[in-house]
């Protein structure tokens, strides 16, 4: 792949003046409209990451940009020691949106999930009478749930664990897509266990989509040994899999719902978590918190993207777009495609080596040919292109693919 002066300038500079924690493609990006994403030599892309699914509605959509500017212009930041008036009713259309007795705003994902547990643990000790600092949360192989200590204490992933320790301790790891592991666990230790994190499909994991059922046996477990059910939407969610929550593709409600990425449209960090008073009222002032969390300019975005999701149907378009895809994916005759799984836009192609070339390779190709998609774990391409993407869009982007894989053979 051909990077230019310009560009290898940039590269230059992060690599020089940044911290290494990522291994970037070669492509410096400039400018993003709807589902594309120029250069800096003004080289048009695909964009099939969609910053990890942040990006749902589309790059720079007007509708969330306007929320932005005018709210920036008005107020930004109060901090929550004083009221102000975007966060109230932002948090009465959240309430209605989803349709929880409450919201808990944060900023980024992680911090999403670190509330959600410890909403889980409060709650464990409040309402189930968990002994003094013996809660267990349970999570699963696998997972990724974001960069905090104790979130890299869940992991199971080296790269992002090892030599992060002294690890959080009250911490159960089953097998992912296994439910009677998750009922041998709560059948032993139930009693002192409070939350089962689990994402609807994992991401980073090479979007494993779990058996059809899982999820609700999981559910229907945590119910009966009276666990509260911690759904992890931080990519799942906001309409990607073709629902506006992954969970609802198996007709249950969890207990604490996390939202992060999407919420906002890719604009700036927002996350939330969503659950009922019994779980939420347990966190009294003081004793959870965050200086940005809920901000005025954070309140009118995620609005907006929100409205976003239901005025142009981006779920039931997910869903759609997200059957063609599957279906021209699984007719690619070719060594390089193993497997091909998803839901809605969210999915993966599982790359078989093939004449000294991977899926970095493919990458690399397809980004040569206008279309970006990243690999994870070194055989698996994540494709999740904004949802606002049209059909006759993703038909020329599926014949990029298409024609990138053919040309490595
Ligand atoms: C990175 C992956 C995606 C998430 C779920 C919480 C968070 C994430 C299910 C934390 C974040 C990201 C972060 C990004 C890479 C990325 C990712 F490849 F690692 F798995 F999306 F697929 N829960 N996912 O997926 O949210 O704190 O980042 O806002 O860390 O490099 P965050």
């Amino acid at each position: 792949m051909l990077i230019t002066e310009k560009s290898q300038q940039f590269i230059n500079q992060e690599d020089r003046y940044g911290a290494h924690n990522y291994h970037p493609l070669p492509v410096v990006l400039s400018r993003g409209k709807g589902a594309f994403v120029w250069d800096v030599d003004g080289k048009k892309y695909f964009d099939f990451l969609s910053a990890y699914s942040a990006v749902n509605q589309g790059h720079c959509h007007p509708k969330i940009v306007k929320a932005l500017t005018e709210q920036a212009e008005t107020l930004c930041l109060t901090s929550r020691a004083f009221y102000n008036d975007c966060l109230g009713p932002y948090e009465e259309f959240v309430h209605s949106y989803f349709g929880y007795d409450k919201m808990l705003p944060m900023n980024s994902g992680a911090e999403a999930v670190e509330t959600a547990l410890k909403l889980a643990r409060k709650w464990g000790y409040l309402r189930k009478g968990i002994p003094e600092n013996e809660a267990i949360i349970v999570a699963c192989e696998g997972n990724f749930h974001g960069r905090t200590i104790t979130i890299v204490s869940v992991s199971t992933d080296p790269d992002a664990k090892k030599d992060y320790g002294p690890y959080t301790p009250g911490i159960e790891i089953i097998p992912y897509n296994d439910v009677d592991a998750l009922e041998r666990l709560f059948n032993e230790k139930g009693d002192k266990i409070a939350g089962f994190l689990v994402e609807p499909i994992q991401g980073e994991a090479g979007v494993f989509v779990p058996d059809e059922g899982y999820l609700k046996a999981c559910y229907d477990l945590c119910k009966k040994h009276n666990i509260l059910f911690v759904a992890d939407e931080v990519q799942t969610g906001i309409a990607r899999t073709g629902k506006l929550l992954c969970c609802d593709h198996e007709g249950i409600r969890p207990d604490i719902v996390i939202l992060g990425k999407a919420i906002s449209g890719g604009v700036m960090p927002v996350s939330a978590v969503l659950a009922d008073d019994e779980v939420m009222m347990t966190i009294k002032p003081g004793q959870h918190g965050s200086t940005f969390g809920g901000f005025p300019l954070a309140c009118k975005v995620a609005t907006a993207a929100l409205e976003v999701i239901k005025d142009e149907n981006l779920a039931e378009k997910a869903e759609r777009l997200g059957e063609i895809f599957r279906e021209e994916m699984e007719n690619i005759e070719s060594p390089f495609v193993k497997l091909v799984r998803g839901k809605g836009l969210l999915n993966a192609i599982v790359i078989e080596p093939h004449n000294g070339k991977e899926a970095w390779d493919v990458c690399l190709k397809m980004a040569e040919n206008g279309l970006l998609a990243k690999p994870t774990h070194g055989h698996i391409i994540r494709f999740a292109p904004p949802l606002v993407i049209t059909e006759e869009q993703l038909r020329e982007a599926i014949e990029i693919i298409k024609e990138s894989i053919k040309t490595l053979e």
